[in-house]
């Protein structure tokens, strides 16, 4: 049924081959509900997936992704005992969004009131070198003065996580407070949670009421996929090509001794997914797409390629003839909010996305100035400086292969994952407005593709003015 969906329904089309038939929407878009599983029995809000790559997925962006509703994966080029200390460190992060945002004491008054302007907040707290709360300023009282902060610092209330949502919810009321810095058992700042945040926030949150989060893992190493099942929600497979023998005899085997479920993949055929559905006795999912990554050669250096909006389709066609009801998540390439809601008319439940996130604040790399502009890192798992951690080296085989099936390079730093995720969520809304579908569910049997030619695709991209919005 997916497959027939797509024009020409045996040629490798991808995202920008097609476009979303529009069709007749029956509600506003801002009230399509995105809501779906990333695995089996693991329901999140928004259907956005960080890749398990080492520019990517680590603690910050894990918890960021929760947060806003979505999950991240860790990566696994890295020890078993740091990626089980990375997800432990997620497990134990606050569920709500902390700011970190201070000003030093000797600063001036103007700069601790540009600061709160540009982050909408009535006060912030003034720390000193050494991390502790020397005191607040509130707007009110800076924004007739002048001088230093430290001249018109007002007696801090703090509260350590410790202490429960509840609580700091009461204990802000209390005192009329719209933010509140947290601090460590040290009395260190660690960042500031506002009252929105705290009432109005809706993480993904795992079976244990803690952050949810995903884990990467080799099909080869049973004894870190054991480890990190006693922490992590669920287990991600991290390889480039899963229909292999080597790796579903591995997989059966590891989810039978494992604590939660596993993400199969990646597959990007019919045949594959019928393989793994038919061998491996449960699958919590299954993680779709080969080659189609951004940082990604295989397809150039091997000319074997199962680009993802194809590899979904056919895909959800096998998980459909098998009865099963397996979450897809569609995997690389995905570059708009468009792209992810194509994925979803193709069957997919979700989009991982590696490139999209390695641009946010908090992915691994720090910001990179070249003159007026930011960028970050982003690389390839299989490319020669993610390959010199070797961790990950049997991504690409159980005897490591010797060429690299990656690239690394900078991509335009583009803010927070909140950032990133609302505009990801308010493109993705306007998308099922489009093809006239409330949820993803109606956008599986509503979403409709039409063949664009790339001359065609240069129409519907902005095009004729100077302009630097065609994308970055
Ligand atoms: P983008 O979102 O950047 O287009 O794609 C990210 C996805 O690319 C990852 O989730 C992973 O499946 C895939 N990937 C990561 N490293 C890769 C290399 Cl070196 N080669 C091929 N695919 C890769």
């Amino acid at each position: 049924m997916f497959r027939d969906k797509l024009p020409l329904s045996n040629a490798s089309l991808t995202f920008r081959d097609v476009v979303l038939v529009p069709g007749r929407a029956v509600d506003e878009p801002a009230k399509v509900d995105l809501s779906t599983f990333v695995a089996r029995g693991i329901p999140i809000r928004v259907p956005l997936v960080s890749s398990p790559m080492d520019t990517v997925t680590e603690r910050d962006l894990a918890v960021a992704m929760a947060r806003e509703g979505g999950v991240g994966v860790i990566h696994r080029n890295m020890t078993a005992e740091s990626e089980v200390a990375m997800v432990r460190s997620v497990k134990e992060s606050p569920r709500y969004s902390l700011q970190y945002i201070k000003v030093a004491p000797e600063a001036p008054v103007g700069e601790a009131l540009a600061m709160m302007t540009a982050a909408n907040l009535d006060s912030i707290p003034i720390v000193a070198d050494d991390g502790s709360i020397f005191g607040i300023i509130n707007r009110s009282s800076a924004i007739s003065a002048s001088g230093r902060v430290i001249d018109v610092a007002s007696k801090p209330v703090v509260a350590p996580p410790s202490l429960g949502e509840e609580a700091i919810i009461k204990l802000m009321r209390e005192k009329g407070l719209d933010v509140i810095p947290m601090v460590d058992s040290e009395g260190h700042y660690i960042g500031s949670v506002t009252y929105y945040d705290l009432t109005r926030g809706h993480p993904s949150l795992g079976k244990d009421g803690n952050l949810l989060v995903g884990a990467a893992v080799s099909p080869f190493d049973l004894e870190r996929a054991k480890k990190l099942s006693k922490h992590a929600d669920f287990l991600v497979i991290d390889v480039a090509h899963a229909d292999n023998e080597n790796v579903i005899s591995a997989v059966a085997r590891m989810v039978k001794e494992v604590d939660v479920g596993v993400v199969f993949g990646n597959v990007g055929t019919y045949k594959g997914a019928v393989d793994a559905i038919t061998r491996i006795d449960y699958l919590a999912g299954l993680r779709v797409g080969i080659a189609s990554g951004s940082i990604c050669s295989t397809g150039v250096v091997t000319g074997a390629a199962a680009p993802t909006l194809w590899a979904t389709a056919q895909v959800a066609d096998a998980v459909l003839d098998s009865g099963a009801s397996i979450p897809i998540i569609a995997d690389g390439g995905i570059r708009e909010p468009g792209d992810a809601v194509k994925a979803f008319a193709a069957g997919a439940w979700s989009v991982m996305m590696g490139r999209a996130f390695a641009q946010a604040l908090e992915s691994p790399s720090p910001v990179i100035r070249v003159g007026s502009h930011k960028y970050k890192y982003y690389r390839g798992m299989g490319s020669e400086g993610a390959r010199e951690a070797r961790f990950s080296l049997d991504r690409y085989g159980l005897k490591a292969k010797n060429v690299a099936e990656g690239v690394e390079g900078l991509v335009p730093y583009r803010g927070t994952v909140r950032d990133i995720v609302n505009y990801f969520v308010g493109g993705m809304q306007a998308a099922m407005g489009y093809i006239g579908a409330m949820n993803i569910r109606e956008a599986w049997e509503k979403g409709a593709f039409s063949l664009v030619t790339s001359l065609g695709w240069s129409e519907v991209a902005p095009h004729d003015l100077f302009t630097d919005v065609e994308g970055d």
